[in-house]
């Protein structure tokens, strides 16, 4: 224990958390994605995701307290009530100030939780005035997306495999499955509006720094936004078991400033016009080759 010695409780606590962050320094947590020995949510980026984290925090009090108050509530009745230590049992059929406390007190506490509960509701569904707008489509097993307001470019979102993704730890220091072959791409402090559909089953489409996660349901078109106030490169995953590569339709969303989106706009609207008709040529090929083969 020598190695402790000298040691105030400080440097106990910040070797402790570093060892649980395989020694990693707070500074070198990485952002958007998760990191090894992660405790609780993933840094948020959005005011809401902060308001959620927040609001986590405090119900995580009021249940610890609560289910202590419980167990030292249990245990001093068996204790002082069992056979043994209490071999005459009252005949007590009821209390009304115990009723009343035990009615009263924890509708105060729903009370309590209610209040902050109601307001992280309303930040979460009162719609600000979109800035942009994206569509997301969940594929089997794949993500596609569009920008109505930028000429309805579109394009898919594939994970990287090992194969074809040489640098796995690319610039952003993507982890594996989580990495993709195009980006989302949103401006930073911008309401981002989503439309989130999907085409064969239910996907969903989350990313857990943005404290957004909808349901992708075929038919339905379901709308959530987001305002991320950090530059930086944000990792989701279909979040709705949806068939064999549920876990590799991974989501990345990139945060930018206004001039670098303006600037990729431009630069993705040419990349991926001349994509598309290539992956639809694409499609109708196999399409036809699957006719054949049924034909034989
Ligand atoms: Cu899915």
């Amino acid at each position: 224990m020598s190695v402790f010695k000298g040691m105030g409780l400080f440097s106990l606590v910040t070797g402790f958390s570093a060892l649980m962050t395989g020694g990693a320094t707070a500074a070198e947590h990485v952002t958007g994605q998760p990191y090894k020995w992660q405790l609780g949510f993933q840094e948020q980026a959005t005011a809401v995701g902060r308001q959620m984290s927040s609001f986590h925090d405090f119900v995580l009090v009021i249940i610890t307290l609560v289910t202590i108050f419980v167990v030292l509530l249990l245990a001093y009745v068996i204790w002082k009530f069992n056979e043994k230590a209490n071999p005459v049992p009252s005949k007590t059929s009821h209390n009304t100030m115990i009723e009343v406390i035990w009615t009263v007190v924890p509708i105060l506490v729903l009370l309590v939780i209610t209040i902050p509960s109601f307001r992280l509701l309303f930040a979460q569904y009162d719609f600000p005035k979109a800035d942009v707008v994206i569509k997301a489509t969940g594929n089997q097993w794949y993500w596609s997306y569009e920008y109505p307001d930028a000429d309805g470019m579109s394009f898919d979102a594939l994970m990287l495999r090992d194969d074809d993704n040489k640098p796995i730890k690319g610039p952003d220091n993507a982890p594996r499955t989580l990495a993709v072959d195009n980006y989302v791409v949103v401006p930073v402090n911008k309401n981002v509006e989503l439309l989130i559909t999907a085409s064969d089953v239910i996907h969903a489409w989350a990313i857990p720094a943005f404290t957004v996660k909808v349901d992708a349901i075929p038919g339905r078109v379901i709308k959530t936004w987001f305002n991320a106030d950090r530059i930086g490169t944000y990792y989701g995953q279909c979040s709705e078991l949806c068939g064999k590569d549920h876990g590799y339709m991974p989501i990345a969303v990139k945060v930018v400033s206004q001039a670098d989106y303006e600037a990729w706009l431009v630069k993705a609207k040419k990349e991926y016009a001349s994509a598309a008709p290539v992956r639809w040529k694409n499609a109708k090929t196999q399409l036809a080759a699957a006719r054949v083969a049924i034909q034989k």
